[in-house]
């Protein structure tokens, strides 16, 4: 028999124990603390942070498609409120159960919010839309969760009798304080998670307004039907529309700015005949039109990605400066977004017949998505975003060049910003091994608003050889292309080059994004086996 083991003391009192209620009560009252905490930093700072919602996203997100579709069939636009509440009943039958493993010693209960709060730090930082500033809501969660869990865990044990605690605190007794307390976090979680989601309320909500808005508009021009041979997604190029999910994303924004449509509006003034602040309102009383463009970043590198196609729905700008009348001399029309980031638009460009400038509240059929610039963004084909695309715009003022200048512009970026035209081999990736036989090179190209009228290729260095072109929608996006060759095994490298329907050819010229675009030609190697 060892001996080393200490000798059992029958006289020693057994340790506390919080009796079961108490236990799982202290497990639900600290999450329901930290689901508070989270939802009034949320509510104070980034709407959209808030972990419980994401957390939410996520789980919809993740469900298989045939569970959101029985979702919706058998809840209709209930289905948000049910998945939420269903996800407060499970987070609480957890907490409660956490609680209930914790009678003595507060270790798994303080394990089970700390993974709950990285749950939701995870859910938030994996949303579509996440800035940095959005941590703090989680990260509040995470704090408040362990620091409830501990102490309510101490004055419940103290209440179920441990020694060391005093009998009285201010005159309570353990269980009054341990009740009182609990009361306490009970209220405060109420009051705090109501206050945060009324501070951030319908941010979900009100895009789905708006979208239902825009579908019952008055369509003064319709977007050209997109044919299916408009892209060859199948051989390796985007498809021609991007979701607005995977559209690419540019602005300097720490957190994404939530402005409800009927908060916006947009003061036009400087130098024009009538100064004149629509609302929301008065954007969607005039005819819209929808037109489908290719915004595209100057910082885009040589093959980048910072390219994306979508249909634009919103009224035509320069109708509406020729309404406010543009006085002789201003050459800049400088747009302000709600968040402070600004730029200058060349006024005539807005001012082309053709140009097709917009301002615009839908984007395929939604609307705007909050980091693309909720509720109304510009949008004018043919100049990098930088000079043209103002996402939350608000102000727009006439001036000059002389006067202002734009955010890039005050940091060495060109004044303006036409996009030059280009091309990206998309099929084959680079360094891709592929069978021997027939190899098919695809890519995209653009020249907005002009559009393209060729791409060639050119293979190990050989002679241009012209591509087929996809069908084209508009000048105002890219087009694809494609063209196949027979290799022998062994390495290849394919080049590519577009030429605008003018008949200018992009530039061989290697160039740097800055100061107003990156140029040269593509290339990518890979080899044949
Ligand atoms: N308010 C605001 N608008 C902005 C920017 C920004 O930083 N802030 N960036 C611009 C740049 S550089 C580009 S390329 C486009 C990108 O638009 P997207 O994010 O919708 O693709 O937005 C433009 N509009
Ligand atoms: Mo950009």
């Amino acid at each position: 028999m060892s001996t080393t083991e200490a000798p059992h003391r029958v006289d020693e009192p057994a340790a506390p124990q919080i009796p079961r209620g108490w236990a799982a009560l202290v497990g639900v009252l600290a999450v329901a603390a930290a689901v508070a905490a989270g939802q009034l930093v949320a509510g104070l700072v980034a709407p959209a942070s808030s972990p419980y919602l994401a957390v939410g996203d996520a789980v919809v997100r993740l469900s298989p498609h045939g569970l959101t579709e029985f979702a919706k069939a058998t809840f209709g636009t209930a289905d948000k409120p049910v998945l939420l509440a269903g996800m407060a009943l499970v987070i609480a039958g957890v907490a409660a159960l956490a609680g209930l493993a914790s009678r003595r010693q507060p270790g798994p209960a303080v394990v089970v919010v700390v993974v709950l709060g990285v749950l939701g730090l995870g859910a938030v930082m994996f949303e579509p839309a996440f800035a940095p500033l959005d941590v703090l809501a989680p990260t509040a969660s995470l704090v408040v969760g362990v620091a409830v869990v501990r102490w309510l865990h101490r004055l419940a044990l103290a209440a179920a009798g441990r020694r060391e605690e005093p009998a009285q605190v201010a005159g309570l007794t353990r269980r009054a304080l341990l009740v009182r307390s609990a009361v306490a976090v009970g209220v405060a979680s109420l009051a705090g998670g109501a206050a945060g989601s009324w501070l951030g309320r319908g941010v979900g909500d009100l895009r789905g307004t708006v979208t239902e808005r825009i579908a019952g508009a008055r369509l003064a021009e319709r977007a050209p039907a997109i044919p299916a041979s408009a892209a060859f997604p199948e051989l390796g190029t985007p498809t021609f529309l991007t979701p607005n999910a995977e559209f690419y994303r540019i602005d300097t924004a720490l957190r994404v700015p939530v402005l409800a449509a009927q908060d916006w509006s947009l003061r036009i003034h400087g130098m024009v005949d009538a100064e004149r602040t629509l609302t929301f309102d008065d954007l969607l009383s005039r005819p819209l039109v929808e037109r489908p463009v290719t915004l595209t970043c100057v910082s885009n590198p040589v093959g980048g990605d910072l390219i994306s196609t979508a249909t634009f729905t919103g009224i035509d700008l320069r109708d509406l400066l020729l309404e406010v009348g543009v006085r002789p001399g201003a050459d800049q029309a400088f747009s302000t977004s709600v968040d402070g980031w600004y730029t200058g638009t060349p006024v005539d460009v807005l001012l082309e017949p053709d140009r097709g400038a917009m301002l615009a509240v839908g984007m395929n059929g939604e609307a705007l998505p909050l980091e693309h610039g909720f509720p109304v963004r510009m949008v004018v084909p043919g100049l990098y975003g930088y000079v043209s695309a103002t996402k939350w715009v608000t102000d727009l003022e006439l001036t000059t060049f002389g006067a202002k200048a734009g955010f890039w512009l005050q940091r060495g970026w060109a004044q303006k910003g036409p996009i030059k035209t280009g091309s990206r081999i998309d099929s084959p990736r680079g360094f891709a091994a592929l069978p021997a036989g027939r190899v098919t090179v695809a890519g995209i190209a653009w020249s907005q608003p002009t559009g393209i009228g060729r791409v060639e290729v050119s293979v190990d260095g050989g002679p241009w050889q012209e591509a087929e072109l996809a069908t084209e929608v508009s000048g105002d996006t890219w087009r694809m292309w494609r063209a196949g060759f027979d290799l022998a095994p062994g390495g290849h490298s394919v080049r590519s080059r577009a030429t605008a329907a003018d008949g200018v050819t992009q530039t061989e010229a290697v160039a740097d994004p800055v100061p107003d675009g990156a140029t040269g030609w593509p290339d990518v190697a890979f080899s044949v086996s």
